[in-house]
């Protein structure tokens, strides 16, 4: 059994009548899921695609995404997501890098996109129209261990986003592995479901464990205090970036009480603060359980279900995930030192799409995956996150490449150079922060630079303040130093 839907099939609840998505606006039976994401399966075989190729797709949060994602499992087609901020100039760049057979976005978007087979989910000539006619009943396409089911961008350091491939068995491995250690409560579990759905946490983490363990999922369009709130009445489980928690805390309607049902709040994708796990422990009677994970891994490691959790800790490696610390001399880094994490299992990645030596580049001669992340690991194996040995900024649990950005910004008129770097944020962890030098004669304002950017980059991409400098502070070397960067404007979010 090697196609990831197989898997969703084998481990359906008894009653295929229980209520597997509830949202807004649809509910959807675990029997009513499976038919439809077959009449899905067939429309998307109607329209030419067969197993391999790439459905591109850049849609809002709904049921029907999910039915999207899963009909792709089934016709073998290699399901890509993307975030629906991106702007159209960075989508040319994925429609030419991913080369897909069909472009799956909203209306506003379906004439912006250059390609021959763009459709929208919901018009008339829709996916969703498409598969009404369709039988629900669909043979999966037998897949290999290592056949890709997912391919998602990650941006690389030196602007260039790589798509990481995941194979079929990366992604059930990892999700049946979660499941036991979030003891998972079969048939019992509800999960609330309010992270996005192009990345890891959203669609694998959650999803799966939700599909695997025959769960219901209370299915939010997006993260809302309110309805967040409502949902952990009639709920046991719920996964969130730590900005999810610090936004839940600011509001005094948070409490024990509300949340009596709720075994377990789970929190990733940004390093969770001291401060938001005793402060969160301390409202709700229970700590946070903090687990560690990327785009090309999945999950890596996790705090346990049972036994303390650590404030400041991401737990010891998931059952068949090996991780190692090696320091900068290249030797295993002693019990409690730091150096990169590098990691081994069958969640690691098959490497980035079309970019060999990216992907040769990302591993040790020994066939380690070398995060890029600074950590420390303790004699029992549990590991600390560190630092960052990439330049690489998390805000509300989205990640930006300041090269990127950079780039972008040091070709705007009246702009000399500049330096895009990280700052602590109350509420969205780091804030993209932009450092710039004005070319001579000239006065660039904030404003101006920021509206520049909105055009080429997603919104959550700007930075959030300008600040203008008379020389960037570099080394011997000439490298812009940003560690004294980030300590000068250390507290630009404080002051505010
Ligand atoms: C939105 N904005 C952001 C932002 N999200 N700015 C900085 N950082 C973010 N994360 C900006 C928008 O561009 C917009 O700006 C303004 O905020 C309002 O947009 P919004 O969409 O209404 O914001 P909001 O609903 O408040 O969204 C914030 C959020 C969301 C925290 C709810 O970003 C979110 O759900 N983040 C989770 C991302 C996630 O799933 N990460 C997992 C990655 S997987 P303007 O200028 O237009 O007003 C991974 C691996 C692992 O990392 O280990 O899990
Ligand atoms: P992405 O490439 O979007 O999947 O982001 C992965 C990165 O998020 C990791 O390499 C880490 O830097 C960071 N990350 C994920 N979970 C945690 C965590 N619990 N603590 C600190 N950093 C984390």
């Amino acid at each position: 059994m090697t196609n990831l839907f197989e898997h969703f099939e084998d481990n359906l609840p008894r009653n295929r009548q229980g209520v597997f998505l509830e949202s807004a606006a649809v509910s959807y039976t675990f029997s009513e899921l499976m038919d439809a994401s077959a009449r899905y399966a067939h429309a998307l075989a109607r329209l030419g695609v067969t197993p391999g190729d790439r459905v591109l797709v850049q849609v809002e949060k709904s049921a029907e995404a999910v039915l999207l994602y899963l009909a792709c499992l089934r016709t073998g087609a290699i399901y890509v997501p993307l975030n629906t901020a991106y702007t159209a100039s960075e989508m040319a760049y994925f429609l030419d890098d991913a080369s897909p057979t069909l472009v799956v976005v909203e209306p506003t978007r379906r004439f912006e996109v250059k390609h021959s087979h763009v459709l929208t989910l919901f018009d008339d000539d829709g996916l969703a129209g498409r598969s009404e006619t369709e039988s629900k009943e669909f043979d999966t396409a037998t897949r290999e261990d290592n056949d890709i089911a997912a391919i998602l961008y990650t941006s690389g350091t030196t602007g260039r986003s790589k798509g990481a491939m995941l194979s079929h068995s990366n992604l059930s491995s990892n999700a049946l592995t979660l499941l036991k250690a979030w003891d998972w409560q079969r048939e019992r579990d509800v999960l609330v479901h309010a992270l996005p759905i192009y990345h890891v946490h959203g669609l694998f983490v959650a999803l799966h464990c939700a599909l695997l363990g025959g769960s219901r999922m209370i299915f939010l369009e997006s993260f809302h205090v309110d309805t967040v709130l409502e949902a952990f009445q009639r709920a046991t489980v719920f996964m969130g970036v730590p900005t999810y928690y610090t936004r839940l805390l600011a509001d005094s309607r948070f409490t024990r009480e509300r949340c009596s049902g709720m075994r377990l709040f789970i929190s990733g994708s940004a390093p969770l603060r001291d401060e938001t796990f005793r402060e969160f422990e301390k409202r709700v009677g229970q700590p946070i359980l903090e687990r560690y994970g990327m785009t090309e891994a999945g999950m890596i490691t996790s705090n346990p279900i049972a036994g303390p959790r650590q404030a400041g800790a991401v737990g010891p490696p998931l059952a068949d995930v090996e991780a190692r610390v090696r320091g900068e001399d290249g030797a295993l880094a002693p019990s409690g030192e730091p150096g990169v994490l590098e990691i081994r299992g069958p969640n690691v990645f098959r490497g980035y799409w079309r970019m060999e030596d990216k992907t040769a580049e990302s591993f040790t001669d020994d066939g380690w995956f070398i995060t890029g992340d600074v950590a420390t690991q303790d004699a029992g194996g549990v590991v600390r996150i560190v630092g960052r040995d990439k330049d690489l900024i998390i805000s509300g649990g989205l990640n930006v490449y300041p090269k990127e950005i950079e780039l972008l910004i040091d070709e705007l008129p009246g702009v000399d150079e500049s330096a895009v770097i990280g700052v602590h944020h109350p509420d969205w962890g780091e804030a993209v922060v932009a450092i710039v030098k004005a070319g001579p004669g000239a006065s660039p304002g904030e404003e101006s630079i920021i509206e520049a950017l909105r055009e080429h980059i997603a919104g959550f991409k700007l930075p959030k303040r300008v600040a203008f400098i008379d020389e960037l502070p570099r080394n011997a070397m000439g490298k812009v130093q940003k560690n004294v960067l980030r300590e000068r404007y250390a507290t630009t979010f404080e002051r505010a």
